[in-house]
């Protein structure tokens, strides 16, 4: 399988996380994308290419023009206002307050915050922009005929709503790309989200739409970030109705319990028969994750691989969380990896050529 990657996820190195009223160094740091990287080289997963660079508009179809300004221009204006540490929110438009755009920077960055644990610094957005061209360039090899391809970016996408950011994401890779494939005359794509937490941004972006199924694993929102999303009777809106599925899972859900889910969730995607699969890939499900509460293993991983490839559909990996960074590598290349032989073994058993 074909991994895209570039080296400018470097450029978002945020000296800072806000974590238990402390400023602590980033779970979501560059270290997650050098071992994935090193454990494809390793193992041989196949060849790692650079991306193309797509520009503005498949981003501008699934993100709003505000939100894109200001993210362009935070870390400028945080500046210029004189402040000497990373840009991080303090308020919030909360219940019952005016949801109208402040002029002044610490008003914008609240209105446009999920969350405060997100620092942002001068790297930030050019190193989103970049994500995106890695997710936009692996999302053209699966339409050009390959059966899977890895998008190996950082920063993550999948808690980036239209015009929110949080939870370490800008700009969401994986929502950009499945719209690209949309825009590119695929009828039906389908975002299946293994990462230990709920997608809500990408469930926010196609929560109105029956093009585009959303369906999601995650850690029960009462306990889990992030909080405010991703229950069970969220099932979407107007023709959207019946195309977002969530599924909220306890702390002591055993692997068996997340396969249960897993199946139920890959029939609903086969009974959808999409074009296309984007998996929003975080291997934070980890037994030993630091941030999270799952007990998957690392045989886990490649069992659950091979459980996406028996559906045969060509599918987008795009990484997102995972915050073992030892075992980083070895989860998300068990998962490709097993992913990989069984669609080549389906497809020289019905005779298919092997690309
Ligand atoms: N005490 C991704 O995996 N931490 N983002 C919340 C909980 C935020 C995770 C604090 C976790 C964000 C892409
Ligand atoms: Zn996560």
């Amino acid at each position: 399988m074909i991994t895209v990657y570039s080296d400018r996820h470097l450029l978002r190195q945020p000296k800072t996380e806000l974590f238990g009223g402390e400023f602590i160094a980033p779970h979501e740091c560059a270290d997650r994308a050098r071992f994935v990287l090193e454990r494809i080289i390793a193992t041989k997963l196949g060849q790692v290419i650079e991306p193309q660079v797509f520009g503005m508009e498949p981003i501008s179809r699934v993100h709003d023009a505000g939100y894109l300004q200001f993210l362009e221009h935070v870390w400028e204006e945080w500046t210029a206002a004189g402040y000497r540490g990373e840009a991080v929110p303090v308020c919030w438009p909360a219940r019952r307050m005016v949801q109208k755009i402040p002029t002044q920077i610490d008003g914008k960055i609240g209105y446009y915050a999920a969350s405060a644990e997100t620092s942002i610094d001068a790297g930030t957005w050019p190193a989103a922009l970049a994500a995106v061209d890695v997710a936009l360039t692996a999302a053209q090899h699966v339409i050009r005929g390959a059966h899977g391809a890895f998008a190996l970016c950082r920063p993550p996408g999948h808690h980036a709503a239209r015009d929110l950011y949080g939870g370490y994401c800008f700009l969401n890779n994986a929502a950009i790309a499945a719209q690209w494939m949309r825009t590119q005359g695929a009828g039906r794509v389908a975002v299946l989200d293994v990462d230990f937490h709920h997608g809500n941004g990408t469930q926010d972006i196609f929560y109105d739409r029956r093009d585009v199924l959303f369906v999601s694993l995650h850690g029960d929102p009462r306990e889990a970030f992030p909080y405010f999303m991703g229950y069970s009777d969220e099932l979407g809106v107007g023709s959207g109705e019946g195309y977002n599925l969530n599924f909220p899972l306890p702390r002591d859900a055993s692997f068996d319990v997340w396969a249960a889910a897993l199946a139920a969730g890959l029939r609903r995607v086969q009974q959808f028969a999409p074009e296309y699969l984007v998996v929003s890939l975080g291997v934070d499900t980890f037994e030993r994750d630091p941030i999270s509460f799952f007990k998957l293993s690392s045989t886990d991983f490649s069992s659950y691989g091979a459980m996406i490839g028996r559906l045969k559909i060509p599918t987008l990996f795009v990484l997102e969380g995972g915050y073992a960074v030892a075992e980083i590598g070895l989860n998300a290349v068990n998962v490709l990896s097993a992913f990989e032989s069984v669609y080549n073994a389906a497809a020289q058993s019905k005779g298919v050529p092997i690309k």
